[in-house]
């Protein structure tokens, strides 16, 4: 038997962390490691098409799991392809550990064929731990001290092993002396509590207020009962950040959906008219949707002191896990408040529904996005994992989606990188193979990835014992979110040149992989689509031909605001800039804005 090498040992620990897959890419600067998990037979080896949906798929895998993501690459080219997704995991907060292999430590500094300064390139995604190996005798402690700084700092940090250490004879694991570090793997997560003294002033502030608002975000996972029961004493309005959304149960009267200018009028409004505000677990960036500073005294609740008090001014930061926290606050919060405010945000709520739906309803050319969206909700399944891309259909899924309790769905939110959805649902499908798994995705983050990503999809779906695996590509031919954006922001026509996609057959294309494809022209065959995906004996693509002229309308904003949105689709001259005036008009007046 062949003496075992640093890279067995890297593997062990591993598994000593309970990883059961890597995703990755060979190349023969990881060669080592990719011999030893040949050789242990675990953890499982999942070979992405690319390094970066290697990486999305580690952050997926965090996200869906709540363990750490793992990823693997090879030294230079491959190396750099993992940035994107480090990047989604240090931005939305996620433990993952990238493994990188570099060329033989003799040669470093020579310039020499893919070598890279790779502590220097990770050293701001992975700013909290990134370290080469120099010897065998590191690397144990390396690899426990990147997973344990990745759990404890929720984010990605990075192990860089040079190809010569990777197959040095493993370290001595009981040497002992001055210079050898032995270390072990593990790490119980903390019950962490603010202080008896700050929870009654919280909960004083709480009990004064008159009209509150609670913005839940993905800290407050795990404790949707308490924030209901929090709600309902307080007679308080929620709202969720992107992030948040599966968190608490959209159909709760008092629920007023996603924050933000993707959210909905209903957030709009409980933000405006509120007096007091409850923060749980969020870091949601749309500041110009929350209170007005002033407007709202405020108890922030987050894990992680770093985040408190940096989105609102806040009374009394509450360090602590959200569930602990709250039930701290409920032991002093009576039932029994005023119910007026409550009766205004259900009101609000209900009018948000209305709405929504007709939106949903109006006709487009040829589907209308959001009705493709929307027709899920009653047909997606009990078990069903979701994943979204970037793009408009994030508007659509925040504010169209009903997602039933029990329902995850991820998306790269705060570094909002196109092409998510398809590593995101393959990382779902492979830590739960016997769920259902819906992609949603634009036309551009499919061509950006997720036809790559399908390949991935056709190889592997015969291994899943649910092998319902269901990519939605809203088929609009158009970047359209941006070109809403360069309406909205600059007022700008859009310009065909940066913004037209070029046609692609989807439905054919996942066809010819062995794939079921389905191509909806017409609004009467959505939900017949959903129910053939969800009836299907293997992975299905639906490409849902829709309108790029349903605008991303900010909720409830003046005139002011949306006056660029109107200059832009002035300036242009087609039968697209038409049907989005017209779609703008009727959406702002639903709104109860006439221009
Ligand atoms: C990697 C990356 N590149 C560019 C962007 C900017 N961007 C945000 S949404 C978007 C358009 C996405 O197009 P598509 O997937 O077709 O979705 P649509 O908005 O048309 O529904 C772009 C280019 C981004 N967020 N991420
Ligand atoms: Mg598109």
């Amino acid at each position: 038997m062949a003496e075992r090498n640093t890279a067995d040992v890297l593997v062990e620990r591993l598994v000593g962390w309970g990883v059961d897959r890597v995703f990755g890419y060979s190349g023969d600067g990881i060669d080592g490691v990719i011999g030893a998990l040949r050789r242990a037979g675990r953890p499982a080896f999942v070979q992405a098409r690319h390094e970066e949906t290697a990486a999305f798929m580690a952050v997926g895998h965090a996200k869906y799991t709540g363990g750490v993501g793992v990823c693997l690459s090879t030294q230079g080219p491959g190396a750099v392809h993992l940035l994107n997704g480090l990047y989604d995991a240090k931005l939305d907060s996620k433990p993952v550990v990238a493994i990188v292999g570099q060329q033989v430590t003799t040669v470093l500094g020579s310039a020499y064929q893919q070598e890279i300064d790779l502590t220097r390139l990770f050293g701001d995604v992975c700013a909290q731990f990134v370290q080469a190996a120099h010897t065998p005798e590191q690397v144990p402690m390396l690899v426990d001290k990147a997973f344990r700084t990745a759990l404890a700092t929720r984010s990605p940090t990075c192990v860089v092993l040079p190809h010569d250490v990777q197959t040095a004879p493993a370290p001595d694991p009981t040497a002992h002396g001055h210079g050898v570090m032995v270390t072990s793997p593990g790490l119980r997560p903390a019950r962490v509590l603010p202080r008896d003294e700050d929870v009654r002033a919280a909960a004083d502030l709480l009990r004064a207020g008159e009209r509150t608002a609670i913005l839940v975000g993905q800290g407050a996972y795990g404790a949707a009962d308490l924030v209901a029961e929090l709600a309902e004493r307080l007679a308080a309005g929620v709202a969720a950040s992107l992030l948040g959304k599966p968190v608490l149960d959209e159909g709760l009267p008092f629920h007023t959906g996603v924050m933000g200018h993707l959210g909905t009028t209903a957030s709009t409004e409980l933000m405006r008219g509120c007096d007091t505000l409850l923060l749980v677990g969020t870091n949601d960036p749309w500041t110009e949707f929350y209170p007005a500073p002033g407007q709202a005294r405020a108890v922030q609740i987050d894990i992680d002191g770093r985040r408190l008090g940096t989105r609102y001014p806040v009374e009394v930061p509450l360090l602590g896990d959200a569930a602990e926290t709250l039930r701290a606050l409920l032991a002093l919060i009576e039932p029994g408040r005023p119910s007026e405010w409550r009766r205004r945000v259900e009101a609000w709520v209900r009018r948000w529904h209305e709405i929504a739906a007709a939106r949903a309803a109006a006709p487009a050319e040829p589907v209308n996005p959001q009705h493709v969206v929307r027709s899920l909700n009653g047909l997606l399944p009990a078990d069903a994992q979701v994943s979204v891309d970037v793009g408009s259909v994030v508007y659509w899924y925040a504010r169209h989606l009903r997602l039933p309790a029990g329902v995850p769905a991820h998306l790269s939110s705060t570094l909002a990188s196109m092409g998510s959805a398809l590593p995101y649902g393959l990382a779902a499908k492979l830590a739960a193979p016997d769920r259902p798994v819906v992609a949603l995705a634009g036309d551009g983050a499919m061509q950006m990835n997720g036809l790559a990503e399908l390949i991935t999809v056709a190889d592997r779906w015969r291994e899943w014992a649910d092998p319902r695996f269901v990519v939605c590509v809203l088929n609009n031919r158009d970047l359209a979110e941006v070109s809403w954006e360069q309406r909205e922001m600059e007022g700008e026509p859009r310009f065909a040149a940066s913004q037209r996609l070029p046609e692609v057959r989807y439905a054919e294309h996942a066809e010819l992989l062995g794939l079921r494809g389905i191509r909806v022209t017409g609004r009467d065959d959505v939900v017949a689509a959903w129910e053939a995906a969800f009836d299907a004996d293997r992975p299905v693509l639906i490409d849902a031909v829709v309108d790029p002229a349903i605008p991303l309308l900010p909720p409830g904003q003046p005139y002011e605001k949306i006056e660029p949105m109107y200059r832009g689709l002035a300036g242009e001259d087609s039968e697209l800039g038409k049907r989005a005036l017209a779609h703008l008009r009727r959406e702002r007046a639903d709104e109860g804005f006439d221009e």
